[in-house]
């Protein structure tokens, strides 16, 4: 063996060792880091990021202080921030939850199409998402772990069946019938109970041939905004109007003010049926103002934060929550109103 040749095997031996150590210290580290995420975390460990649409209605009012009084009562670390009704926002404030590592992320996503890159990118990073309220329409199931909130094509429905089965009763005595004429106010445009509360209540009413929908537009789910449509309604149909459906009860509270305004009884010369059941809807029927409002309830934050917990202990959970909910029309308003939370 020259000097060349012995240098040489030296060389190799002495690499092998640096590799074969090399590889032992990764080893190690990837020991410690597995052992360490599998024990279950502390919940006063844990931090959630949540995503909300905005305040447009007592709806969301009621929604947001159950997320935030919840994650409060269990001391967990709660990143919460409000869109204002922009996806962009949204989407900004999902990437800052990714780059700050949270355990896992909330959000309502205030329309339905537009959120596989974001829900992608969460996923790449290993944290979950889970959506509460409204749904999304991608594809690709995996890209969060749970959908909780309510059925609202059902909502779209209970509406739809309680005018149908009722109207007769409520109608003024005196109105003159060829067919019921029915206006709706819709939700946010492409937002999930937008589009099902206005499929749902088709499909009860395209079944009733006496009944028909001569303007639909949107309110935006707002107050402000459910008047002024409200307004240009009256404006081009007057007393033609025998119904209203508003997709909830904040543009049904605004369009009591027009129709009032313009002269009318609401909740008798137009009957009134819209959806959230909230106190405000309450109130109304008490003064006989709303016929009928479909409940759709905000309270997710103690489902919410169960499943997180048990996210973060690695207990699976089911891909689909549904609320349970009710329908109230204005002879029971009185008895429940004190009952109501939100
Ligand atoms: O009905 C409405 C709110 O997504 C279910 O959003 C929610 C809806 C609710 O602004 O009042």
């Amino acid at each position: 063996m020259n000097k060349l040749t012995g240098g040489c095997v030296m060389y190799k031996v002495l690499t092998k060792i640096i590799v074969f150590l090399a590889a032992l210290g990764l080893l190690f580290v990837g020991c410690k880091g597995k052992s360490d995420s599998d024990k279950p975390k502390d919940i006063s460990e844990i931090t959630v990021g949540f995503s909300q649409i905005g305040a447009e209605s007592a709806w969301r009012t009621a929604n947001s202080e159950s997320i935030v009084s919840e994650a409060k009562k269990r001391s967990i670390d709660l990143k919460f921030s409000d869109a204002q009704q922009k996806q962009e926002n949204q989407i900004k404030a999902i990437r800052s939850y990714i780059a700050q590592g949270v355990d896992v992320i909330g959000f309502s996503p205030v329309v339905e199409s537009g959120w596989g890159p974001v829900l992608r990118e969460a996923k790449e990073a290993g944290i979950p998402v889970i959506l509460t309220d409204r749904a999304v329409d991608e594809k690709d199931t995996s890209l969060w772990v749970t959908f909780m909130g309510s059925d609202f094509v059902e909502e779209g429905r209970r509406a739809g069946n309680w005018l149908v089965e009722n109207y007769e009763n409520v109608k003024r005595a005196d109105k003159p019938m060829k067919y019921i004429k029915i206006v709706e106010l819709q939700g946010t445009v492409g937002s999930a109970p937008a589009n099902d509360r206005f499929s749902g209540f088709r499909e009860v009413i395209d079944k009733h041939a006496e009944f028909k929908i001569i303007k639909t537009q949107t309110g935006e789910f707002t107050r402000a905004k459910g008047k002024e449509v409200m307004e240009a309604f009256l404006k081009s149909e007057g007393k033609n109007i025998d119904v209203l459906y508003a997709h909830n009860d904040d543009m049904a509270l605004g369009a009591i003010q027009a129709i009032e305004q313009f002269g009318l009884k609401p909740g008798v010369d137009i009957i009134i049926v819209s959806i959230d059941a909230v106190r405000g809807a309450f109130e109304a029927m008490v003064e006989g103002k709303l016929n009928c409002t479909v409940e759709c309830s905000p309270l997710l934050g103690p489902q919410f934060f169960d499943a997180v917990e048990k996210l973060v202990n690695g207990e699976s959970i089911p891909a689909r929550i549904v609320t349970e909910e009710d329908v109230f029309p204005q002879e029971v308003a009185e008895e429940v109103l004190p009952t109501r939370t939100y």
